[in-house]
């Protein structure tokens, strides 16, 4: 008897030891992760879970796009820490030392992009209605580690994640950037790494400027001169440099692994020399102009009463609808200074029955609000709030990038170096102290499909230039767009973006040190 109680201590003092051991993790607080966009609910529990070599991310179906998630999940992990981890597929209950993967149905407002991280000592899960969520949810366990991950080398460290739990969904369905390839032309990595940057924020949309006066940017098989003449140069008379539609297909896809859709916009009839001088029929005199390689906008318009622009356009169109798995072509419509009105509302129209009939719907500049617009039309808002009101009368819906503050091409003060300023000059207050549905009056949230940020890339020939002008300010625009505006300040803001700079470092990105981040906290 007494050897039995003797036994039974000892099992007891034994589980208690294994118990402890379990929790040996250390103490952490959740809240004290920086995350950007700030999630909608955070709760913490003062603990961790630690991840190691055993770690598993399991996902819970064997659905190809889950398991890529899983694997994405993977990749972003394996170079710092120096594990192997590969998703695997298990609908078991889940053992201990698992990341899981799921899709399971989350209340109406989670919609496709939500997702629920439930943070454990011993396990993670992360659920979503669809991969999409999973996707956003991935970035924030990357943020919840340490800025460490984000070394491209092994790092010797262990590595934990606070636990808690956090509830998180977006504000607005479209949250994007827009490069303009077409000033300068930026080559497929360097896209890539724009559309990694754009993931780590959630961002969901990236719009590529395809063509312009100085540069046509993407193959069209049927109009062969577009590139081989149209893509010949670029502002400053560089080489310039165009997509084959096979690298183009590329960059979709890689965007597409990160739930990000490429927007491509041909910009129309105004921005157009580039195709002007590569096919004489495009001009109502029938000369091709010469390339172009100032800085000049709204001197060039596509001939608007020859059928053949309009056989150009179609053809356009197919040959990039074809590459489009997205629901949006976008076809320019700003600044056509050489356009008469009678001639643009009449092109606008016909335009947009061409790319429905390609089943795509139609982006443009706030100019084409001055065109009979379809109920789906979307009018991107820049610079005159009359066209954004029009549009939302037309029942079209308003993409919101005013350029006083979403204008990644502005400089951030005088002294910037690259960048232009005739919208404003914007630092990173300016550029974070805005709401969508407050900005223009008379246009509400239901009125808004989302925010985008331009970059403009007349002064900006390098990715160090990209990152330059839109970090940090394009994470503030993510939060804007995220987040909703009652749960934002900017002190809050500025105080976690101060911290996050350590991050920006270990991701090697080339940030704008401004100064009103705050020196104690970087
Ligand atoms: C205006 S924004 C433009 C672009 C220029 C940009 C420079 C818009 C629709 N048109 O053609 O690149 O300003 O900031």
């Amino acid at each position: 008897m007494r050897n039995i109680n003797q036994l039974s201590k000892l099992l007891f003092l034994v589980t208690i030891l294994t118990l402890n051991s379990c929790s040996n993790n250390p103490e952490m607080k959740l809240s004290e992760a920086v995350l950007f966009p700030k999630p909608i609910s955070l709760i913490e529990t003062n603990s961790s879970f630690q991840l190691n070599e055993e770690t598993k991310i399991v996902v819970t179906s064997d659905s190809k796009e889950l398991v890529a998630a899983g694997n994405y999940l993977a990749e972003l992990l394996n170079p710092a820490t120096g594990f192997s981890l590969e998703a695997e597929v298990s609908s078991e209950k889940m053992n201990s030392n698992c990341i899981q993967l799921s899709i399971s149905s989350l209340d109406a407002e989670f919609g496709k992009e939500g997702y629920i991280l439930k943070i454990e000592e011993s396990n993670v899960s992360l659920k979503a209605s669809s991969v999409e969520g999973i996707i956003r949810g991935i970035q924030t366990i990357r943020q919840i580690l340490p800025n460490e991950i984000e070394s491209s080398n092994k790092v010797e460290q262990s590595w934990y994640l606070a636990t808690g739990e956090i509830q998180d969904y977006p504000a607005y369905e479209y949250r994007g950037a827009m490069l303009d390839v077409a000033r300068h032309f930026f080559g497929v990595e360097d896209v890539k790494r724009y559309i990694d940057l754009l993931a780590a924020y959630k961002l969901n949309v990236l719009h590529l400027h395809l063509s312009d006066d100085q540069g046509w940017r993407i193959e069209i098989k049927s109009w062969p001169n577009l590139t081989t003449h149209g893509g010949s140069t670029e502002v400053g008379g560089g080489e310039g440099g165009f997509y084959t539609q096979d690298q183009y297909k590329d960059i979709v896809a890689y965007a597409a692994e990160r739930y990000i859709t490429i927007i491509p916009e041909i910009d129309m009839p105004g921005h157009t020399n580039a195709a002007l001088a590569s096919y004489p029929e495009l001009n109502c005199d029938g000369k091709a102009t010469e390339l172009y390689s100032g800085i000049e906008v709204g001197f060039s318009t596509l001939c608007t009463d020859k059928e053949i622009t309009y056989e150009f356009i179609d053809d356009v169109v197919r040959e990039l609808a074809a590459m489009t798995p997205g629901a949006y072509i976008h076809i320019g419509g700003d600044e056509s200074h050489v356009t008469e009105i009678e001639d643009y509302i009449p092109f606008i129209n016909r335009v947009q029955e061409i790319v429905k009939a390609h089943n795509k719907k139609v982006i443009g500049w706030d100019e084409i609000a001055l065109a009979d617009i379809k109920e789906n039309t979307v009018v991107q808002f820049w610079a005159k709030t009359e066209n954004a009101l029009k549009g939302v009368q037309k029942k079209g819906k308003v993409l919101m990038s005013p350029a006083k503050k979403t204008y990644l091409d502005m400089k951030y003060d005088s002294l910037t170096k690259i960048g232009l300023s005739w919208a404003a000059t914007i630092e990173l207050d300016s550029a974070y102290l805005w709401t969508p549905e407050t900005y223009v009056k008379g246009i509400t949230k239901n009125d808004i499909l989302g925010v985008e940020s331009p970059l403009w890339s007349e002064t900006i020939e390098t990715i160090d230039d990209i990152e330059y002008m839109a970090f940090p300010r394009i994470i503030g625009h993510s939060e804007i767009g995220w987040t909703p505006a009652e749960k934002r300040s900017w002190e809050d803001y500025i105080q976690r973006l101060s911290k996050h700079t350590q991050r920006l470092k270990a991701m090697n990105v080339n940030y704008y040190n401004s100064n009103l981040l705050l020196e104690e906290l970087k």
